[in-house]
């Protein structure tokens, strides 16, 4: 089947939604961060077949998972330079933002519009990245279920106007579990499914107690730590409420896919080596990459078999 067969002969697709009534007058829309816009760029010719995007922090993480999946999925030539928006590549693309949700927010604000404007269907997105874990091994990667706030409750709170309004933090489960199980049959580190904690801080948001700044005892670190456990919570990290709001509203089929760096119940410092986080912070890429070989190769296998039909 060609792409527009493919298209057709999909029973319902899904796309990205927007929900602003101001797009819809405005001559162009500028994506500032992005240095692209509607009318100065074809954005559904450069982004329109995208099918997954994966989104995480670090420069060196993205520009690893960048090389990574590009040789893995074999569809690049493996001495080219990737630049941070993969304009061209035709199925895939690739983002680095900075810390925090406000950071994340904006990136994500600007990528749903890149999507919807460039008409994708059924795009996958996940988040990778690394947190705290709450009594996991070192090296053990989680799969969000759900983001809970610091209060432990599964909701992100954006003040629009100077109200403030709640969203929903649910992400998808399918894909949560099917990544689980990709994990399994890859054989090579600890996976789980847990629900993640996001903070507005690293330091006394997550109850560490080598900040600048800190009021309270080992002993309330650990009732803490031990309540956030007692909600199903595995790890912390400072992106994932944000992430699965904005991607549910929107219709993405969302997920958060972090590595723990160290045990929160055993400390605050990040005392393992250069090499080790490193390594274990390629988890989160052979994860997903993997899960996007799989599912392009059985996409692959059910064009050929329609093609013989
Ligand atoms: C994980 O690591 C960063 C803090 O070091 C933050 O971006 C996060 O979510
Ligand atoms: N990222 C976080 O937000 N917290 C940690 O403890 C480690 C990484």
């Amino acid at each position: 089947m060609n792409p527009e067969e493919e298209k057709r002969a999909t029973p319902c697709s899904s796309p990205v939604f927007v929900h602003n009534p101001h797009l819809d007058v405005m001559k162009d829309d500028v994506l500032y961060h992005f240095g692209l816009g509607t009318a100065t760029h074809n954005l559904p010719a450069m982004f329109g077949d995208v099918k997954f995007v994966c989104v995480g922090g670090s420069p060196w993480r993205m520009k690893s998972f960048t090389e990574y999946i590009a040789a893995e999925i074999r569809m690049e030539d493996p001495e080219s330079e990737y630049p941070n928006i993969c304009a061209g590549t035709d199925r895939y693309a690739m983002y680095k933002h900075g810390m925090g949700i406000p950071s994340i927010a904006i990136m994500l604000h600007e990528l749903i519009k890149l999507l919807h404007h460039a008409h994708c269907e059924d795009v996958t997105i996940v988040r990778i990245g690394t947190s705290g874990g709450i009594g996991l091994e070192p090296g053990t990667v989680v799969v969000t279920k759900k983001s809970m706030d610091a209060t432990f409750l599964p909701k992100f709170e954006q003040v629009i106007l100077g109200k403030t309004v709640e969203r929903n933090t649910d992400l998808d489960q399918c894909l949560a579990e099917e990544l689980l199980q990709c994990s399994k049959e890859l054989n090579q580190f600890e996976t789980v499914i847990g629900n993640t904690m996001c903070t507005l801080d690293f330091y006394e948001g997550q109850a560490r107690l080598d900040g600048a700044f800190c009021s309270y005892t080992e002993k309330d670190k650990q009732d803490y730590l031990k309540k956030a456990s007692e909600a199903g919570i595995c790890n912390i990290e400072m992106e994932s409420s944000v992430f699965a709001a904005m991607c549910k509203l929107s219709g993405l089929r969302a997920a958060v896919v972090c590595v723990t760096l160290l045990d929160r119940l055993k400390g605050d410092q990040m005392n393992s080596s250069h090499e080790v986080l490193q390594s274990y912070q390629l988890r989160p890429q052979i994860l997903v990459g993997n899960y996007i070989k799989k599912l392009l190769k059985a996409k692959a296998g059910r064009s050929c078999n329609s093609a013989t039909v």
